[in-house]
């Protein structure tokens, strides 16, 4: 592996090493012909939406794929944990990693439950088991996992629990299609589990999601609440929205799903890629996905150690942003330290020791389809360069202007 000198590096004035951006999350495209039929077919049928072919065949393939009775497709993953919590008859308060996407936090608050941040493992990073029965209160009527990065969360554990306590258990799914825990593939546990599939998954529907359930009565409910409670004509027995997937998103989806293999292989492809190019980088640890069970591989994830790498995740994002590698430090600062839970009761003040560690050390890289081995390649020896350096890139950084927005 050849090493960049500091002087080939953007942030000291060399041209970025790439000419255009890479994103986290860059969308994966499968057949467009196949899509472009499908398009057509939705088009000369002119049924755009609400329970169209597209939607009820996806349903059913999703259903399948996940090993579950019911699938109720949704506009999104947001809806989607809005209807399934609703469906679920949650009140309260609602215990909550707050290392995840800040969406999974509002929609329980969006219907006015209490979202308890609850620390996560810092190996699994995963809400901990362990520190869940601290945040049990006469309220509580739940729990909600995170699937973080696509690794299952230890769902025996949270099971026992939430029996021993009467609560109900649900899972965000929105990072775990396709991922498996014990050889059982995720969509089957707890009460109702919610994927996603907007465009930045690695299967996507451009916009979408999904409730995944074998509880009959769970799905009916949802099914009726994500189309404005109607069971007929006329007649509407529940409180509903309007959380339909429409026709185009099925499609899409469908056509999706016939690229997943490759999908997934592509991301494996890259993930082995930066493991083996960063395996002796110090300082920077390469979360690693459990071999023997299926992943999507969809989040290459660094841990930082500011300490032995000699230059902090905060450094490493401005180096790579400058060689337009849009890294990301997902899910940063954790939802508790963003509005309105810090300033609420019972989150305000909180203070969750190892989200926030993770938090400050957590980098994101891009990967995807868009991304092949030469960029793979070219972003490691970006950072093994910045490892080697680190000292001087810090005190470069310090003395130079903070990145605008636009930069
Ligand atoms: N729970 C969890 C644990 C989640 O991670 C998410 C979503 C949800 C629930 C909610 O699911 P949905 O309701 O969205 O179905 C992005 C996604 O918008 C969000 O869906 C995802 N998690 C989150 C992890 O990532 P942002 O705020 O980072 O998006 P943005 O606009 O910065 O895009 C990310 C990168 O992707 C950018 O560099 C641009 C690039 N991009 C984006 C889009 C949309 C493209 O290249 N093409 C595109 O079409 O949240």
């Amino acid at each position: 592996m050849t090493e960049l000198s500091l002087d080939k590096l953007a942030i000291f004035g060399a041209p970025p090493r790439f000419g255009q951006k890479l994103h986290v999350g860059r969308p994966n495209v499968g057949d467009r012909e196949r899509l472009m039929e499908r398009i057509g077919d939705v088009l000369d049928s002119r049924w755009l939406t609400n329970a169209g072919p597209h939607v009820r065949e996806f349903e059913e393939r999703i259903a399948g794929f996940a090993g579950v009775e019911h699938c109720v497709a949704t506009c999104n993953a947001t809806v989607g944990l809005e209807v399934a919590a609703r469906a679920a008859g949650l009140t309260g308060e609602v215990i909550v990693p707050s290392l995840t996407f800040i969406a999974t936090a509002h929609a329980l608050r969006w219907l006015g439950l209490t979202p308890v941040f609850c620390d996560v493992s810092a190996e699994t990073h995963n809400i901990d088991p362990r520190r869940v029965e601290e945040k049990i209160t006469p309220r509580t009527t739940a729990i909600v996992g995170v699937h973080l990065w696509g690794r299952p969360c230890d769902t025996g554990a949270l099971e026992e629990i939430s029996r021993r306590h009467g609560l109900k258990l649900m899972f965000d799914a929105a990072h775990a299609f396709g991922c498996s825990r014990e050889g059982r593939v995720v969509g089957s546990f707890g009460d109702a589990e919610v994927f996603s599939f907007h465009a930045t998954k690695f299967f996507n529907t451009l916009e979408g999601g999904a409730i995944v359930t074998d509880d009959s009565e769970l799905a009916t409910k949802a099914r009726l609440m994500k189309n404005f409670g109607f069971s007929g004509y006329d007649q509407v027995t529940e409180l509903g929205a309007n959380g339909k997937m429409n026709e185009f998103s099925a499609a899409m989806g469908l056509t999706s799903l016939e690229s997943l293999e490759e999908f997934v292989s592509t991301n494996y492809r890259n993930y082995e890629r930066y493991r083996q190019e960063l395996e002796n980088t110090p300082g920077i640890h390469l979360t690693v996905y459990d071999g023997r069970e299926k992943n999507n591989y969809q989040y290459v994830v660094l841990e930082v150690d500011e300490e032995t790498a000699g230059v902090s995740r905060d450094d490493l994002v401005r180096v790579l942003w400058a060689e337009n590698v849009l890294a990301r430090r997902y899910f940063y600062p954790g939802c508790h330290r963003m509005e309105p839970y810090r300033s609420e009761d019972p989150n305000a003040g909180l203070t969750l020791p190892v989200t926030e560690l993770l938090a400050g050390r957590l980098l994101i890289l891009p990967t995807g389809t868009a991304v092949g081995p030469e960029e793979v390649s070219g972003i490691c020896g970006i950072l093994r360069a910045a490892v080697s350096n680190g000292p001087e890139i810090h005190r470069h950084l310090a003395s130079a202007k903070p990145p605008t927005a636009s930069e």
